[in-house]
């Protein structure tokens, strides 16, 4: 693409960042697959790609050992009152923000190349996606955004000279001095990252990190922190949800859409392929629902994603054969090990290979004392490339939701799964959702963490008014509103042992859901919500034992009644701000449980 473009907004932005980063050069995007090899030809010049002789146009990456993760610690949503960022993001005021920030971007991109991206969340023209345009220093970040994202000439044509996007100004905050030697993975140290949300002015500021959701912009920062501020405004939704369509052996359709935190499993359930006679399951997306009520009054869902940025370890021909099908070409690997032949490795993937070079560069052996592959290592694969993508997935009109999902990885009392007794009851699943930490996570192994809807990290307003824009959401749907559920995969015996075989086998928990939209299945009503009746769960096939079937179903009131301060002590972090209804649904259950 030619340098400028008939947008002068977009050029007048473009020229006052260049000004105040100075690149040497500015490159327009146009997202074609010559650009990709070009940048990767330089990627590979510089050292920091690693061709993989075993997976055709596949490279690996490895970053600066600060730079593995997202930073929370160092991700701000910035608005003039304290009050709308609300007590679970970190918040400096907009002025000063912007004063510490610009400091940093003064001459950041020196030495370096500014690439312009201009990017559709969702498919061009949907009603449902928007445009943005991320300016970054990073040629490793335009790789992952062309797939990840739709980039380039169509999008600039549907953007046209007067529309408008969201702009997002990323630098990896390492200028290169005339004859400086590059680092392999240049990024600032971690007092100096500020992953920054300006949702008053639907504004990205990122600085300092070159990995994942901190220099992706069109992902966590534009996806779900800024849209959640624009789907409260225009009345629809932006969640931390996968998307999938679940078909019936006479060929019904039931999509559904499910919210669990990082660590549980949610790329394998948004791929997973059922152990149920007859029902197939098609991927749509696996981390992100935009969804907005269209003429048929439902809540129809895309995915704004084009691609999949999943976590490596973990994933085998086991846990998730589509993933490990979808991952044979054309994939970014970051972090990952290296293998002698030219393959990478990760643990959990499967036997160990006899030698590698680890995510740090080092010789690493089965007998070496640290893990191969950082456990956040990542692929970005083509989502089209998924052997059960839906067909469906790039339907502009989106997919009518039936269920929505919640979840967490729970150790005891929250049973395999319940359905909300009416959406009310459904937000407060939603509203109280908590997972156990894994190592995968920040903080200690083991502890409780209260994640609303999954969404702790990625709402970019006070907590208190997204339940109520649930909420709103719920009186607006009416009687089309999704049925909601919330289930736990995750729930341990006495002697520490999981009681649940999940992956396939939760197509037994789906099932169940669809046959309650349906009407065609039973449930039984407790103190939590209604729950499979014994034979109302599909278990054929299934070597299970009974005893188990009983601890996964159990409801133990002593559990649900030592939850109830713990929830008490959740709501009172969002004040006044906390819906009454929610209040109420607290109060109902304390009823319940007597
Ligand atoms: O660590 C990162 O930068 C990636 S985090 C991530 C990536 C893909 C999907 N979900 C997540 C998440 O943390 O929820
Ligand atoms: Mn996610």
């Amino acid at each position: 693409m030619t340098n400028g473009s008939r947008n002068d907004k977009l050029n007048a932005w473009v020229k006052e960042a260049a000004d105040l980063c100075r690149p040497d050069a500015i490159q327009w995007c146009d997202g074609s697959r010559a650009e990709y090899d070009r940048m990767m030809a330089l990627l590979k010049e510089r050292g920091m790609a690693v061709p993989l002789a075993k997976r055709p146009n596949s490279f690996l990456f490895r970053t600066d050992p600060s730079d593995v993760a997202r930073v929370e610690d160092r991700t701000y949503i910035s608005t003039r009152s304290q009050e709308d960022a609300g007590p679970t993001n970190n918040w400096v005021l907009p002025d000063d923000l912007k004063r510490t920030m610009r400091g940093l971007y003064d001459g950041c991109m020196k030495g370096r190349t500014m690439y312009v991206i201009p990017f559709s969340m969702g498919p061009v023209g949907s009603p449902i996606s928007k445009i943005g345009v991320e300016l970054t220093d990073s040629p490793y970040v335009v790789c992952n955004m062309h797939i990840m994202t739709r980039v380039g000439t169509s999008v600039m044509e549907a953007l046209g000279p007067t529309g408008g996007f969201i702009p997002c100004l990323h630098s990896i905050g390492a200028p290169l001095e005339k004859g400086q030697k590059d680092a392999l993975w240049p990024c600032a140290p971690i007092e100096k990252k500020y992953i920054s949300h300006f949702p008053e002015e639907n504004l990205i500021w990122s600085y300092g990190s070159g990995y994942g959701g901190n220099a992706l912009l069109g992902k966590k920062c534009f996806a779900l922190r800024i849209a959640t501020n624009m789907a409260r405004r225009e009345g629809w939704m932006a969640e931390h949800m996968l998307i999938m369509r679940l078909t019936n052996p006479e060929g019904k359709r039931f999509h559904i859409a499910a919210a669990f935190p990082s660590a549980c499993g949610k790329t394998n359930l948004a791929m997973m392929q059922p152990s149920i006679k007859g029902w197939k399951c098609e991927c749509i997306g696996d981390d992100i629902a935009w969804m907005k009520v269209r003429g048929d009054g439902r809540l129809h869902a895309i995915n704004p994603e084009s691609g999949f940025f999943g976590v490596a370890p973990g994933t085998s021909y086991d846990t998730n054969p589509m993933a490990m099908d979808t991952l044979k070409e054309n994939i970014i690997f970051t972090n990952c090990a290296l293998t002698d032949d030219g393959d990478v490795w990760w643990e959990g993937m499967a036997d160990a290979p006899p030698h590698a070079i680890d995510w740090k560069g080092r010789d690493w052996t089965p007998a070496s004392r640290e893990d191969a592959a950082h456990p956040n290592a990542r692929f970005t694969a083509p989502a089209a490339q998924c052997p059960v993508i839906c067909p469906d997935w790039e339907d502009p009109e989106g997919v009518p939701i039936d269920i929505f999902i919640f979840g967490g990885r729970r150790s005891s009392a929250v049973p395999l799964v319940t359905e909300a007794f009416s959406w009310d009851h459904g937000v407060f699943m939603g509203a109280t959702a908590a997972s156990e930490t894994t190592s995968a996570n920040i903080g200690a192994v083991g502890n409780l963490r209260r994640d609303p809807f999954a969404m702790k990290p990625f709402l970019g307003y006070h907590m208190g008014d997204y339940f109520q824009h649930w909420l709103a959401m719920g009186d607006r749907l009416g009687t089309k509103a999704p049925r909601i559920f919330y289930v736990n995969w995750f729930r341990k015996s006495a002697e520490g042992k999981f009681l649940w075989p999940g992956f396939s086998d939760n197509s037994r928990a789906l099932k169940w859901m669809c046959e309650r939209v349906d009407g065609t299945v039973g449930a039984r009503e407790t103190p939590i919500g209604l729950m499979p009746r014994d034979g109302d769960l599909d278990l054929s096939g299934l070597d299970i034992a009974k005893d188990n079937m009983k601890a996964l179903m159990d409801v133990d009131l002593k559990e649900w009644k030592a939850e109830v301060p713990d929830i008490e002590k959740h709501f009172a972090l969002f004040g006044d701000r906390l819906p009454a209804r929610l209040r109420k649904q607290l109060e109902e259950m304390k009823k319940r449980l007597g």
